[in-house]
């Protein structure tokens, strides 16, 4: 009698157990996400300038930079020459800026 209850409440627990496994198995890939974002931005891999050069016209324009969002930010003070595009050299100054902050 004991055991056949058991049994019945194993059974009705399995459904539980499954979901609580897929329940894992999807936090367990989304931390594993979140930790590689979290490696990229600790350790970021800045694109190329020829990467971030869409229109290959050898200045990044607004819409360019925006393509690699720490530059945002750092982009103006980069613009050595302040006419609203990162030349190169500019882009160099600005990879080293993000490096140091
Ligand atoms: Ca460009
Ligand atoms: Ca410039």
């Amino acid at each position: 009698m004991s055991r056949r209850l058991e049994l019945t409440r194993a059974a009705s627990l399995r459904p539980i157990f499954a979901i609580a496994l897929l329940a894992s198995a999807t936090l367990a890939l989304y931390a594993g996400r979140l930790y590689a974002a979290d490696a990229a931005a600790a350790n970021p891999q800045p694109p190329s300038f020829a990467q971030l050069d869409t229109n290959k016209d050898g200045f990044l324009d607004a819409a360019e930079i925006a393509a690699f969002p720490p530059l945002i930010e750092i982009a103006p003070k980069a613009d050595a020459d302040q006419d609203g595009r990162l030349s190169p050299a500019e882009f160099a100054a600005a990879l080293k800026a993000l490096k140091t902050t």
